[in-house]
């Protein structure tokens, strides 16, 4: 989709910090970074929010988290536990309307991160 933000990262016409690709998915790391290593995954098909996958999808997208949030974990030894959210509609605070996963680290408790 032309207009999409996440669909021009995908094509490579905007730059990020890029942590996974396959033929699938992109994972890069969020420009507001909740904590340091907030990471969103996306599939590179674009598809508005949960609402729309279909099993295949589903199956592409999230078989793919445990990996990508290992990742991350291991990145970074202060990393204690993680968030892993999905935002769906405008009311659910989706700002980006190409569906993603936030993979947010935890550090403490005392995270600056609500
Ligand atoms: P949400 O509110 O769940 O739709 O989160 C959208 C996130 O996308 C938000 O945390 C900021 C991030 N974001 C928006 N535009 C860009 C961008 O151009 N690059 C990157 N890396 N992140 C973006």
């Amino acid at each position: 989709m032309t207009d999409c933000v996440f669909c021009k990262i995908i094509a490579g016409d905007i730059p990020s910090t890029k942590i996974y690709e396959d033929d699938k998915v992109m994972a890069f790391l969020d420009m507001s970074q909740a904590t340091p290593g907030h990471t969103l995954l996306v599939p590179k098909k674009h598809i508005q929010d949960i609402f729309a996958y279909d099993d295949e999808l589903a199956a592409d997208v999230f078989a793919r988290l445990p990996k990508i949030a290992r990742a991350i974990k291991a990145s970074n030894p202060a990393i204690k536990g993680m968030n892993i959210l999905n935002n769906n509609g405008t009311l659910a605070y989706q700002s980006v309307m190409h569906s993603h996963i936030h993979l947010i680290p935890r550090y403490s408790e005392n995270d600056d991160f609500s």
